[in-house]
């Protein structure tokens, strides 16, 4: 059985689709869970979909993945902009790792423009709405398939 690609999802996220719709859309996790699910499929790989509001239980997701998965798509949401244990935990992990972003965090509050995450990502997408997680699974599949 090939390793699945983690996909975790920091605080708040499990309210995606029902508030603040203009900054995040109106879709849902569970939404963007069923389209990670159906792509990861036709990409050849399984998934892992998951959504924590406790920053620990990310970190013990991503520990996770350094033996039972082959990468990350994370979008770490506030623990983005503040959590060096996210980052050490990321560190620790071989695969490709690609962080997502909803909203344009570029254009919104200056805080928001620094990641700790970003210093480990492979890369970064935002502002692609939940597009962004479909475009971060493609790319971790292809790094996947470059590493042979
Ligand atoms: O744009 C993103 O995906 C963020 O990671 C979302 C985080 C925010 O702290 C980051 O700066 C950017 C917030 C996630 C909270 O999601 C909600 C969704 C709907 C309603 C309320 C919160």
């Amino acid at each position: 059985m090939p390793k699945p690609i983690y996909v975790l999802n920091g605080p708040n996220l499990n309210l995606l689709g029902k508030r603040q719709p203009e900054i995040y859309g109106h879709e849902t996790l569970a939404d963007v869970e069923r389209d990670c699910v159906a792509l990861a499929r036709e990409l050849g790989h399984g998934i892992r979909f998951l959504q924590s509001n406790w920053e620990g239980q990310i970190v013990d997701w991503i520990h996770e993945a350094r033996d039972q998965g082959s990468g990350v798509v994370i979008n770490p949401a506030a623990l983005t902009h503040t959590s060096v244990a996210v980052l050490d935990a990321l560190n620790a992990f071989e695969g490709p790792v690609i962080e997502v972003h909803i909203s344009n965090v570029h254009k919104r509050e200056s805080f928001r423009r620094h990641s700790y995450v970003s210093l480990r990502a492979d890369g970064v997408i935002a502002g692609l709405g939940t597009e962004g997680y479909r475009l971060a699974l493609r790319r971790v599949a292809s790094l996947l398939a470059a590493a042979g």
